[in-house]
């Protein structure tokens, strides 16, 4: 019997990953994992919700309602909103340096300044759906923070012509590190002086070789520094911030969230015409704008630079979220997928690299610079499920079973020795593998 054949406990795996949603909640909300991240993050609470709503759906709505409590006045939802029953310099960068309570119209709860991937209004609806009878009364309640959530990202977040959303910040794609983000971060000095100013928090918690370099910490720094010192400005940032970055990850994940805004819409007795409209423009403006025939992939665009940067990376996959594609598009995607950059022979990788195994730089064990993570390939699952390639789709849920069985509930995997890296007990595996075993029959998974 070969490993991949071996079967696997199901019952086991799912108490498992119920017990690290039980451990890892804080009464309102849960934390990404114990040690690393004592805090709420924002994309991280929308795949937690999804996972959440199969075992405990009263607890799912809650994560959502209580992350909307830090959005601010503008209508932005921060990546992070803090727990004070923690101490500031558990997490670093802490309230103390994104100051978010000396802005105007900030919420009572400390909060980052930045934002992330805007895929909490499809874990609404997912959730809203699972609530059944209490379905629309949540709706109403989350509808409008969700609305203003993305008005907020055409109002203030909107470049060029197109009018896709740009990230100020490489935290803001979730994919930290991505070597996608190696030619726009030169642009951005590593100050050598901000170096004695901070410690790395993080590296208490994982190897140094599984996270992103003091170089590249010091230009986050660098960059949330300068948001901050004008006051979260978009219209300075987009016009002088030295990171202007379009990528397609966000924009498909907004796209999917106007699609699940026009269903909530429905519920919460609000217009679902101009959610639909908004998703059609993205989905246009992805297409027309970042698709690469030649890599068969989405790219990232540097609007600083006013190129696209032609590397292949998960995000660049992740549109296949989005229903109606061109079927070139699809059956690019797919053949990229099941290529050399990405899965290869079948059966020898895990999940869906985050990054090109083919480039120089793809490190199978660093971060977001190859490693297989729940949340991206669970997102390429999805897209692959909406255009009908449901084999396909099977073997990355069953691969995501797999990994956990081997490696527990890490934060991302060694795609080809499915190796565990980062934080252990990481909720968001947690919570997908949740989903993925709440959906998946006994059969397929034990083949
Ligand atoms: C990672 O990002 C944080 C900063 O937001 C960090 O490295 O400290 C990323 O994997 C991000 O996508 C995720 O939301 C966060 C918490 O799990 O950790």
């Amino acid at each position: 019997m070969t490993a991949a054949s071996e079967p696997v406990d199901r019952e086991r795996l799912l108490r498992h990953a119920v017990t690290v949603l039980i451990d890892n909640w804080r009464g309102h909300f849960t934390v990404p994992s114990r040690g690393l991240y004592p805090h709420q993050w924002s994309w991280d609470s929308a795949f937690v919700a999804l996972g959440l709503r199969h075992v405990f759906p009263g607890r799912a709505a809650t994560e959502l309602l209580s992350l909307f409590g830090g959005q601010w006045r503008d209508g932005r939802m921060p990546h992070i909103v803090f727990n004070s029953a923690v101490a500031d310099d558990a997490y670093f960068p802490g309230p103390s340096f994104w100051r978010s309570s000396r802005r105007p119209g900030h919420p009572p709860v400390a909060t980052s300044g930045i934002i992330q991937p805007p895929v909490h209004a499809r874990a609404a609806a997912a959730v809203a759906h699972t609530l059944g009878a209490d379905g629309p009364a949540f709706a109403h309640r989350i509808f409008p923070p969700l609305a203003a959530q993305s008005r907020y990202l055409r109002e203030r977040r909107a470049v060029g012509s197109g009018g896709l959303a740009a990230v100020v910040h490489p935290w803001e794609t979730g994919l930290d590190n991505s070597p996608v983000w190696d030619a726009p971060l030169r642009a951005v000095p590593v100050d050598l002086r901000l170096f004695d100013t901070y410690t790395r928090r993080d590296l208490s918690h994982a190897e140094a070789g599984e996270r992103p370099t003091d170089e590249d910490y010091a230009r986050y720094v660098r960059l949330a520094l300068a948001y901050r010192d004008h006051d979260y400005d978009d219209d300075w940032v987009r016009a002088d911030g030295e990171f202007l970055v379009v990528d397609p990850a966000f924009n498909a994940l907004w796209a999917w969230s106007e699609l699940a805004l026009a269903e909530l819409a429905e519920q919460a007795g609000a217009d679902p015409a101009p959610h639909l409209a908004e998703a059609e423009l993205i989905k246009a403006a992805l297409v027309d704008r970042l698709w690469d025939d030649s890599l068969g992939i989405f790219l990232a665009y540097d609007a600083r630079a006013g190129r696209l940067l032609a590397e292949r990376s998960v995000a660049g996959l992740v549109p296949l979220v989005l229903p109606g594609l061109p079927d070139r598009v699809v059956a690019g995607l797919v053949a990229t997928l099941t290529g050399a950059a990405f899965r290869g022979r079948a059966g020898t990788v895990s999940g869906v690299p985050s990054f090109d195994r083919t480039d120089s730089r793809y490190d199978a064990q660093r971060y977001w610079r190859g490693p297989s993570w729940f949340n991206t390939t669970w997102l390429v699952a999805q897209g692959l499920q909406t255009h009908g390639h449901s084999a396909l789709a099977a073997e990355l849920s069953h691969d995501l079973v797999r990994l956990a069985d081997r490696a527990g509930l890490r934060e991302y995997f060694n795609p080809t020795t499915a190796a565990g890296h980062g934080a252990d007990d990481f909720s968001w595996s947690a919570a997908l593998l949740i989903d993925v075993l709440t959906q998946q029959n006994g059969a397929a998974l034990d083949r």
